[in-house]
């Protein structure tokens, strides 16, 4: 359970044991049925090599007309709640005053990655966002408050959490790859992260 800050990112290594790892994957079976991932179009019409879904008030999408939140899956349905589980790592690391409204669940098969982007679609800043990984390992870089200068990165493993709040909330990141079958958490491998955010 080591704890690192880079560039005011605050690494837990290890929060979650393998078995609070397993229990996590269990919970989010119904909601990936419930509401199942797709591969979301940036505003400029490239398609992500993320897949993503929602749980929450509110769910991230984007697509031609922009990135918001929204309280539906684009198919129509309302998107299933948050489970208790996740809930309770927020509460601990992150909030005890302010559930999340939404978690988003991306999902990294082997060639999947997501470029240094800031996470500015949130109303108030003051809100940290919290990251969990669950199953393969993945490079994750990050940036500064604005685009480009120098970068520093740092293997994210199944278990870890990353919480960005305070000065580092609006700092740049990105994961340049995964380790595609490093994990054995997920059967057929890939990575998935979970991002908890107030959004609203
Ligand atoms: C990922 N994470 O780990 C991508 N955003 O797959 C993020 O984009 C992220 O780790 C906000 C806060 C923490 C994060
Ligand atoms: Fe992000």
């Amino acid at each position: 359970m080591a704890r690192l800050l880079l560039r005011g990112f605050d690494i837990r290594k290890a929060w979650l044991d393998g078995s609070a790892q397993a229990q996590l994957i269990e919970e989010l079976r119904p909601i990936l049925r419930s509401a199942p991932l797709f591969r979301p179009m940036t505003p400029s019409g490239k398609e992500m090599s993320v897949r993503m879904t929602s749980a929450g008030k509110l769910g991230w999408v984007t697509d031609k007309s922009g990135y918001r939140y929204q309280p539906q899956h684009p198919k129509g349905a309302d998107w299933p709640a948050i489970p208790e589980p996740i809930l309770k790592i927020w509460r601990e690391l992150a909030s005890a005053d302010r559930d999340p409204d939404c978690c988003l669940i991306n999902y990294y098969g082997e060639s999947a990655k997501m470029g240094l982007h800031q996470d500015k679609d949130e109303a108030d800043f003051s809100w940290p966002v919290l990251s969990i990984s669950l199953g393969d390992d993945a490079l994750f870089r990050i940036g500064n408050q604005t685009r480009g200068g120098k970068t520093e990165s740092i293997w994210l493993s199944s278990g870890d959490v990353v919480i960005m709040g305070g000065p580092a909330r609006l700092t740049y990141h990105g994961i340049d790859r995964i380790r595609f079958g490093s994990s054995k958490l997920l059967p057929r491998g890939g990575r998935i992260n979970l991002t908890l955010r107030v959004a609203s």
